[in-house]
């Protein structure tokens, strides 16, 4: 379930924008730990003889570059990086240019186990998610009873499952294997075991899957389908 083991595009974007934090974070600590030993030395030998405005100047100085220039140069970059990464999330047009279209799988979320529907197969999967490798896949979450959320680290980022809301994460598994999800929105107190297994299966094979799959029988089919048109 590591975030920074990542088996798909969704999923790669984000590792790399955490490997970019903490580069970020890393060169600002640094700093930080330079300058407050600075401090301690200036303190411990007793340099202060100064003119109080040279002080005052200095301290302006300090409070205009570490304190406005730097967190803002540092969010701006963050932002740069970050945003096309979570834009990968989205299914969005124009992103899955060259690739298969992108398949639709709704996650629903129950206390405690996810329930997980093809549309227009009647095919219903209990905290299991079959999906074709190397293609987009838009995750519709939804819930029946209180707030969840669908994750699955290796192959995209987070999303709550919202109930009476419906909400979309575009996943993708570079290859075949078989990934675990989480629940990752505490939810009662099944909530530790609310788990998935995704098998991303070779495109051929999973349709071959799907179509001999059919419809399920109706007993897990008791929540109603996320809204159609909400909001992401
Ligand atoms: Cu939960």
């Amino acid at each position: 379930m590591s975030t920074l083991d990542p088996a798909g595009p969704s999923a790669q974007a984000i590792a790399t924008v955490w490997w970019w934090m903490l580069a970020v974070a890393v060169v600002v600590l640094l700093g930080v730990v330079a300058v407050w030993l600075l401090a301690m030395r200036r303190g411990t030998t007793g340099n202060t003889a100064r003119e109080p405005h040279d002080t005052a100047h200095t301290s302006q100085r300090w409070l205009v570059w570490g304190g406005l220039v730097l967190p803002s140069v540092s969010i701006a970059a963050l932002v740069w990086f970050g945003a096309p990464a979570g834009l990968h999330q989205l299914p969005l047009p124009g992103q899955t240019a060259g690739q298969p279209a992108p398949l639709e799988i709704e996650a629903i979320g129950h206390q405690w186990w996810w329930e997980v529907r093809y549309p227009g197969r009647g095919t219903v999967l209990r905290n299991e998610m079959r999906i074709p490798a190397g293609r987009p896949v838009d995750v519709v979450t939804g819930s029946a009873d209180v707030i969840h959320s669908f994750w699955v680290p290796r192959l995209g980022g987070k999303l709550d499952a919202v109930p009476g809301r419906s909400f979309r994460v575009r996943l993708q598994a570079h290859a075949p294997g078989t990934y675990r999800g989480q629940c990752a929105e505490f939810c009662g107190v099944g909530h530790a075991h609310m788990s998935m297994t995704v098998i991303a299966m070779e495109a051929a094979a999973f349709d071959a899957w799907l179509a001999a799959a059919g419809p399920s029988s109706g007993e897990t089919n008791t929540a109603p389908a996320p809204a159609e048109g909400a909001s992401r």
